[in-house]
């Protein structure tokens, strides 16, 4: 592991170089059905974000630049194992898409340049691990909201399920790997972003690279990281353990408010 690291830092570099040089410029992106949608929703989003704002949709606490911790600690997975997810790193996620699917009229597939494309939202927010520890860090990332309706949601859609690269444990029925889920309410509020920027800064591999999500209004663990799918449902009483959650199957509350 250790001897690998040096020649996957010297790929990505390279990695980065190339993919400078072949991202033609936003034509590329707007010509990608996904996005172009994605982007004519925007203008619709802003009324509801301003319902959103008026009603139960209470913001969490927002800070100042000098307020961000000078260190974003790691917690849980820091590193998701296997050849897949390493892949992505060696190559700058460039392979990588976010799929949007489920209870949606039509289903998204973004790359990282998509999203990066899209309209952003940047906020300093605490971070609140009930393991006793907190965080003040600048995120910035694209309004889950966004890319809902932009997809369209089906009338029975009750909550978003995060999909995430990591496994945290070895399980016969697939339960050990890391999910999570949150209503309508949480998805479509102003502050829940997907984050692909932590501190000015691409998202770090240890914080959840490419894309996490930021749900400012609850703990820690509702903050899924390595996001890889993003499936509207109606129930998630049949997934994994049931519970919404992979620490919510193992005891935690689903709705972990602060
Ligand atoms: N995919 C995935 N998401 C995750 C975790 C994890 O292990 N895997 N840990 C959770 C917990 S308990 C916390 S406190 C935060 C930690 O985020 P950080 O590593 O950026 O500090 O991510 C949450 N999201
Ligand atoms: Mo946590």
């Amino acid at each position: 592991m250790t001897m690998i690291l040096p020649r996957r830092r010297f790929l990505t570099g390279l990695a980065a170089s190339a993919a400078t040089v072949s991202l033609g410029g936003c034509d590329q992106v707007v010509q990608n059905d996904s996005v172009r949608r994605v982007l004519r929703t925007a203008e619709r989003l802003t009324m509801t974000t301003q319902r959103a704002l008026l009603s139960q949709d209470a913001l969490a606490r927002e800070f100042s630049e000098a307020d961000i911790s000078p260190v974003f600690r790691a917690n849980g997975t820091s590193m998701p194992t296997g050849e897949a997810y390493a892949e992505l790193v060696d190559t700058q996620f460039r392979n990588w898409r976010l799929v949007i699917d489920g209870l949606v009229a039509k289903p998204l597939s973004l790359s990282l340049a998509d999203l990066k494309a899209l309209p952003a939202r940047t906020q300093i927010t605490r971070h609140d691990c009930v393991e006793g520890w907190s965080a003040i860090g600048k995120w910035a990332g694209v309004p889950l909201g966004l890319l809902l309706q932009s997809a369209g949601l089906a009338p029975n859609a009750r909550y978003a399920l995060f999909h995430c690269a990591d496994e945290m444990e070895k399980t016969s029925d697939g339960s050990g790997q890391y999910y999570e889920s949150i209503d309508l309410i949480d998805a479509l509020h102003p502050q829940t972003i997907l984050a692909y920027r932590l501190n000015g800064q691409d998202l770090p591999v240890a914080n959840g690279a490419p894309l996490r999500l930021r749900v400012e209004r609850q703990l820690g663990y509702k903050q899924a990281k390595y996001i890889t799918r993003i499936e509207v449902i109606d129930s998630f009483a049949t997934r994994a353990r049931g519970k919404g959650g992979y620490w919510e199957d193992r005891g935690y509350e689903w709705y972990a408010g602060i």
